[in-house]
C-alpha cells in the first residue's frame, strides 16, 4: 500500500473523527432516544447510529469502493477483508455515554487487505486523540507514546477486566477468576474496550483479558498496541478474526504468556 494512500487516510479520518466528537456533545446536551439491544445491559442511543451514518457518508462520498463495518449495521455487510475497509464503533461505551456522561471513544481501525494500518480511538470527552500508523508508532494528542515496559509481570499488573467475572464463561470459572484477581496488583473496569486498549498502549494499565469483544471493539486498539511492542490475542493465543467475535488477552509479551499458561493451567483447588 502507497504510503501516500495511508497519509490520505488518516488525515481523512482525524478530521471526521473530531467533527464527530464534536457533534456528539453537542448532541447530548439535548434529550435522545436510548433503546436496549439484546438485553438491558446492551444499549444503543440515536446519537450512535447518527454517528455511525456521518462516518458512513463521509467514507463513501470519497471512497465509494472502500467498505465499512460498523457496530450499529448501518454500513456493508462486509464478507471478507479485502480491499479498504473501515471498521468502526461511533460510541464505544454506550452505557457510560448514557450514564455517566464521559469515558466512551470512537474507535476507528482501517484495514486493507485484511492488515490493520490505523487505528484511531478518540476519547471525546477528554478531548484525546490515540492514533497509530503501522510501523509509524503510537501517538497520544500528537506526541509519541514510548513502548511499554518488556520487563514488567502479571503480579505487578493493573489488568482491566470486564463483567466476564461475574457472568459464568467456559473458558474461565469463578474460582479461575478469583485466582486472577488475586494474582495482580490490581485490577480495572473501565467499561469501554477502546479505551482499555489506549491505556495499556500509553502504559497506564498493563494488560485487558474479556471474553467476548466484536471487531470494532479492538480493530484499531489492536494497532495502538502493537506500535508499543505489545500483543493482542484470543485467550487461546490464536490470532484475532477481524470478521466475527473474539475473546481478548492484550498486553505486552511477558504478560501476555503468563495470562494465557494460567487460562490453560486447571484452577487450584
Ligand atoms: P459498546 O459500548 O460499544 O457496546 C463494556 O465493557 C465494553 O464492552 C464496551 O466496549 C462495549 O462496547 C462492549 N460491549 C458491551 N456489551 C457488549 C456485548 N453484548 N457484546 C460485545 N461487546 C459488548
Ligand atoms: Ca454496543
Ligand atoms: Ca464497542
Ligand atoms: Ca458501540
Amino acid at each position: 500500500m502507497a504510503q501516500s494512500h495511508v497519509d490520505e487516510y488518516l488525515e481523512k479520518a482525524k478530521e471526521w473523527i473530531l467533527n464527530a466528537g464534536k457533534q456528539i456533545k453537542q448532541d447530548m446536551k439535548e434529550p435522545y432516544e436510548v433503546e436496549t439491544k439484546k438485553d438491558a445491559t446492551d444499549l444503543v442511543t440515536e446519537i450512535d447510529k447518527k454517528t455511525e451514518q456521518y462516518f458512513i457518508d463521509q467514507i463513501f462520498s470519497v471512497y465509494p469502493d472502500h467498505k465499512v463495518l460498523g457496530e450499529e449495521g448501518m454500513g456493508d455487510e462486509v464478507h471478507s477483508l479485502d480491499g479498504v475497509v473501515w471498521i468502526i464503533d461511533p460510541i464505544d461505551g454506550t452505557m457510560n455515554f448514557v450514564h455517566q456522561q464521559r469515558f466512551f471513544a470512537i474507535s476507528i481501525g482501517i484495514y486493507i487487505d485484511g492488515i490493520g494500518e490505523i487505528g484511531l480511538i478518540y476519547d471525546v470527552m477528554d478531548d484525546t486523540l490515540y492514533e497509530a500508523v503501522r510501523g509509524r508508532g503510537s501517538y497520544k494528542n500528537g506526541e509519541r507514546l514510548p513502548n511499554i515496559d518488556p520487563h514488567k509481570r502479571l503480579d505487578d499488573a493493573l489488568v482491566g477486566i470486564n463483567n466476564f467475572w461475574a457472568i459464568p464463561n467456559r473458558r474461565l470459572n469463578e474460582k479461575k477468576i478469583h485466582e486472577l484477581v488475586r494474582k495482580v496488583k490490581g485490577t480495572r473496569s473501565y467499561g469501554s474496550a477502546a479505551l482499555e486498549f489506549a491505556f495499556i498502549a500509553e502504559g497506564i494499565i498493563d494488560a485487558y483479558i474479556t471474553m467476548r469483544l466484536q471487531p470494532w471493539d479492538i480493530a484499531a486498539g489492536k494497532i495502538l498496541v502493537e506500535e508499543v511492542g505489545g500483543i493482542t490475542t484470543r485467550v487461546d493465543g490464536s490470532e484475532l478474526d477481524m470478521m466475527t467475535g473474539n475473546t481478548v488477552i492484550c498486553s505486552n509479551r511477558s504478560i501476555h504468556q503468563s495470562l494465557l499458561t494460567f487460562i490453560q493451567q486447571k484452577d487450584n483447588g
